[in-house]
C-alpha cells in the first residue's frame, strides 16, 4: 500500500523543525502497524495558517494530486488534526483515503480490538473524536465551545443536531460497556488458552516491536503444519527459544507520544490481551527518551493490571548508539538485555533470559500412557506442547512442557479416557 506522508509545519513557529525526523518515523511506523506492507512517499509542507476547507492551500492540493496519480498512492496521512470538512474535501479532490494521525490510530485500534469491550471502547473513542471535530469553519468543537452570541442559522442548527445524535450514541455505548464490565469475569474463564507460553512485546511506537517479531520468526520459526497455530492472528508468531522450546510472540499496539486523551480508554482496551500473557517484553528504544517512556509504559501496565506478570527490559537499536556501556551502567537495575532487532544482534542473550523466566512456570513433565493409546496421545499432541515421545512395548513415555494447570488437565484426560 503506497502511502503519502504529509508533514505540515507552521512557518511562524521557529522551533518546529527539530522533531521532523522523529515525527515522520513515528507516522511511518503507525502506518506499518496499520498495513505492514506499506511503502512511502514523503512531503514536508510549510504553511502560514490552515486553510478552513482544505487545511493546505488549494494550489498545493492540486500539486499533490499530480503526485498521487503519478505514484499510484492510495492513502494520505497528515501529522495535523483535520476537521470533517477538510478530510472530506481532500478525499474528494484526491480520490483516495485521507487520515490525520488520530484517525489512523483509531483505525489501528479498530483492527486490534479483540474483546467485545475493546471493540465498544474503540467505537466510543471514534464517536468522541467525531464530536470533537464537528465544525463548519475549520475550528474545532473545543475551541467553539463557550463562544457566545453566534448562534442561529441553519448551519448552526445542523451542527447542534449532529452533536445531539452523537451524544445519544455515546451514552448508549457507555451503558453497554458498563454491562459488559460486569460480565467480564465470566468471559475470561471461557477463554481457550493456547498451550504455549505467550509473550507480549510492548513499548513505544517505533521502538522496533514489529521488526523484532519479524527477525525472531524468520530466524527461528519452524514452519510447522501444526494445527494449533493456524488460528493465530497475524500479529502473533511462533518462535523457537531453544531446542524443543517454543513460545508465541505477540506484537502489540505501540504507545504513542501525546496520545489524545479521548483515545486512552480505547488504547487500554486494545491492550487487554496483555493480561493473559506469561511474559512481557518491554522494548525500549535506545535512541529515544528512555526514562520518560518507561514511566508511561509502567503506569499503563499497572492500569491494565498486568504489572504482576514477569517482565524483561530489552533495549533495542544497540547498533545505533555509541558507548553502549554507558547504558549498561545507567539501567543496570532493570536487568537489561541489549539487542538490535534489525541487525539480529543479542538474540542468544534474549532467548536465555526468556527461557529462564518461562521455566519458572512452564516445566517439563513426563507422562506415561499405557497400551500405546494413540487416540489419547494424538489428543494430547493436539492441545499441549509435546517435546518428546518414546514408545515401548507396554507404554508410551511422553515428555511435555506445561504449566501446573495444563498438567492437571492432562492427568484428568488420561483418567477419563477409554482404555
Ligand atoms: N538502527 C536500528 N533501527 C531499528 C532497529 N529495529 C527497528 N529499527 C527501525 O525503527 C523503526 C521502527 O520499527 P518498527 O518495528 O516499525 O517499530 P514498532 O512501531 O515498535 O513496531 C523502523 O524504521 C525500523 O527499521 C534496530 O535494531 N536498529
Ligand atoms: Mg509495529
Amino acid at each position: 500500500m503506497r502511502t503519502l506522508v504529509i508533514i505540515i509545519k507552521n512557518r511562524k513557529n521557529k522551533n518546529e523543525n527539530s522533531g521532523y525526523e522523529h515525527e515522520i518515523s513515528e507516522i511511518k511506523s503507525l502506518i506499518k502497524t496499520y498495513s505492514p506492507y506499506s511503502d512511502f512517499y514523503e512531503i514536508l509542507l510549510r504553511i502560514d495558517s490552515p486553510n478552513p476547507s482544505l487545511y493546505i492551500g488549494s494550489g498545493k492540493v492540486q500539486d499533490l494530486k499530480q503526485i498521487i496519480i503519478e505514484n499510484k498512492i492510495v492513502l494520505a496521512v497528515l501529522n495535523i488534526t483535520l476537521n470533517q470538512t477538510q478530510q472530506r474535501n481532500l478525499r474528494e479532490i484526491w480520490g483516495i483515503d485521507v487520515m490525520d494521525k488520530t484517525f489512523l490510530i483509531l483505525e489501528i485500534f479498530n483492527q486490534r480490538a479483540k474483546s467485545q469491550e475493546g471493540k465498544l471502547q474503540v467505537e466510543l473513542a471514534r464517536l468522541r473524536y467525531e464530536l470533537s471535530r464537528i465544525s463548519h469553519k475549520g475550528i474545532s468543537f473545543d475551541q467553539q465551545y463557550g463562544v457566545k452570541g453566534i448562534r442561529g442559522g441553519s448551519g448552526e442548527r445542523k451542527i447542534e443536531y449532529e452533536r445531539r445524535v452523537l451524544r445519544d450514541r455515546i451514552s448508549i455505548l457507555n451503558s453497554k460497556i458498563e454491562t459488559i464490565k460486569k460480565t467480564r469475569e465470566i468471559q475470561r474463564k471461557k477463554r481457550k488458552r493456547i498451550p504455549l507460553p505467550i509473550i507480549s512485546i510492548v513499548g513505544y511506537t517505533n521502538a522496533g516491536k514489529s521488526t523484532l517479531l519479524n527477525s525472531l520468526s524468520k530466524k527461528n520459526d519452524i514452519y510447522a503444519d501444526n494445527m494449533l497455530f493456524s488460528t493465530l492472528d497475524p500479529t502473533s508468531r511462533r518462535v523457537m527459544i531453544k531446542k524443543g522450546v517454543f513460545a508465541i510472540f505477540t506484537d502489540t499496539v505501540g504507545f504513542i507520544n501525546n496520545l489524545p486523551t479521548l483515545l486512552i480508554s480505547a488504547f487500554s482496551a486494545t491492550l487487554e490481551e496483555i493480561k493473559y500473557s506469561d511474559l512481557i517484553i518491554h522494548l525500549h528504544d535506545l535512541t529515544s527518551d528512555i526514562e520518560k517512556n518507561n514511566i508511561v509504559v509502567k503506569k499503563t501496565l499497572k492500569e491494565l493490571t498486568a504489572d504482576n506478570i514477569p517482565l524483561i527490559n530489552v533495549f533495542n537499536k544497540m547498533d545505533a548508539v555509541k558507548n553502549i556501556n554507558r547504558f549498561k551502567v545507567t539501567f543496570s537495575n532493570l536487568n537489561p538485555v541489549f539487542i538490535s532487532a534489525r541487525e539480529k544482534i543479542g538474540f542468544e542473550d534474549l532467548f536465555k533470559t526468556i527461557d529462564l523466566e518461562l521455566s519458572k512456570k512452564w516445566k517439563e513433565r513426563i507422562i506415561e500412557i499405557s497400551n500405546n493409546n494413540f487416540n489419547l496421545i494424538n489428543e494430547i499432541k493436539k492441545d499441549y506442547f509435546v517435546i518428546e515421545e518414546r514408545y515401548y512395548k507396554e507404554a508410551a513415555i511422553i515428555k511435555v512442557k506445561v504449566t501446573d494447570e495444563n498438567y492437571d488437565k492432562i492427568t484428568d484426560l488420561i483418567k477419563t479416557s477409554p482404555k
